[in-house]
């Protein structure tokens, strides 16, 4: 008789990781990929952070291109967002800029070949999301090589950040 409230207990807090736990985000290495929003094209799920990382060759640059783009709107992206970072994401003064609504973010080139896609969104309200393809392009300028980021993208890489 009084297993039964501690069965439902364990299987409430079971069921809230499966929902807060989704898996997403990644680092895509391949000179050319696609990637999507957790469930695309169903809705997104509440609750989520995903974070990509694209690494092209050293010396290239990454095009990003969105397919399709709906997301929550609010006027200053409060509640889901998109957030593309020319580099690693942890650098707020690399960012490209932030998305919601459903007004596609127009075409982006990284200054180097790093770039970061973070995607957020919060408990309420979900849409179909996203679906991006990025591919290596070649950049147009050289760029003086920024040493002080590689420590930071060396740990990010090897899972310690
Ligand atoms: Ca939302």
């Amino acid at each position: 008789h009084d297993i039964l409230p501690i069965l439902c207990c364990i299987i409430h807090v079971l069921s809230g990781k499966l929902q807060t736990g989704v898996k997403c985000g990644g680092i895509l290495s391949a000179p050319s990929g696609n990637f999507s929003s957790p469930n695309f094209p169903g809705l997104y799920p509440y609750n989520t952070h995903c974070s990509w990382l694209i690494v092209v060759a050293e010396g290239s640059s990454v095009l990003l291109t969105f397919h399709y783009f709906e997301l929550e709107y609010h006027a200053s992206c409060a509640y889901d967002y998109i957030k593309i970072y020319n580099g690693i994401s942890e650098d707020e003064g690399n960012l490209l800029g932030t998305f919601c609504g459903d007004i596609s973010p127009p075409q982006f080139t990284s200054s180097w070949n790093v770039m970061s896609i973070i995607f957020h969104s919060d408990r309420h309200v979900a849409y179909r999301g996203f679906t991006v393809g990025y591919r290596k392009g070649s950049l147009l300028h050289l760029m003086q090589c920024d040493r002080d980021s590689w420590p930071k993208l060396e740990l990010i890489l090897s899972g310690h950040v």
